[in-house]
């Protein structure tokens, strides 16, 4: 099964969830998620939207929660859908991810019951260590472009298919 053909047989629409980037010059805040969904990687803050928020009200309380900063004036730079066909419970893991980077923020990066945050420069971002499709839409925001995406894993986590554009506007 593709993408194409997995979302025409979809008959609810996806769960909205966050990721945040915060920038500063040449480095990104990236935090080690310490258990739930993607526990062991290297990510971008975030969760789920809660019913009758905004994923921008949704971002800034999820980043407050998980290492403890507000960040202000955020700019969406991407929208990603994920497909996870193959998990026994991969209705429940399917999601859109609406991202978000930023680069004001108010008070210092901490470590939570939830992630471990650190900074690492954008030519050693732990690649490795991230969710596969990371290595292919990062360089792409981080040059300053916007992307839209769907991507579809099987059950060893691995990409199946894909489909990226790089948009004016997400
Ligand atoms: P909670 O389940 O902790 O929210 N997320 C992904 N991030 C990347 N980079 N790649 C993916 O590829 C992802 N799938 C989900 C969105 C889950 C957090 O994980 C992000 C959320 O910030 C599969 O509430």
């Amino acid at each position: 099964m593709n993408i194409k053909e997995y979302e025409a047989a979809l008959n609810e629409p996806l769960r909205h969830v966050t990721l945040t980037l915060l920038l500063d010059n040449n480095r990104i805040l990236l935090a080690m998620k310490k258990r739930g969904f993607g526990v062991g990687k290297w990510n971008g803050v975030g969760g789920k939207t809660d019913l009758g928020e905004s994923d921008l009200d949704a971002a800034i309380r999820e980043t407050e929660e998980e290492i403890g900063v507000t960040p202000e004036n955020l700019e969406k730079v991407c929208v990603i859908n994920f497909y996870h066909p193959q998990n026994l419970d991969g209705k429940g893991l399917n999601q859109q991810v609406h991202v978000f980077i930023v680069r004001d923020w108010i008070g210092d990066p901490i470590e939570t019951e939830e992630m471990k945050p650190q900074w690492f420069i954008f030519d050693d971002i732990p690649y490795k260590d991230m969710w596969w499709d990371d290595e292919i839409w990062f360089p792409i925001i981080l040059s300053g472009s916007k992307v839209k995406a769907s991507f579809m894993f099987d059950e060893n986590e691995n990409i199946i298919d894909q489909i990226l554009e790089i948009v004016d506007e997400v």
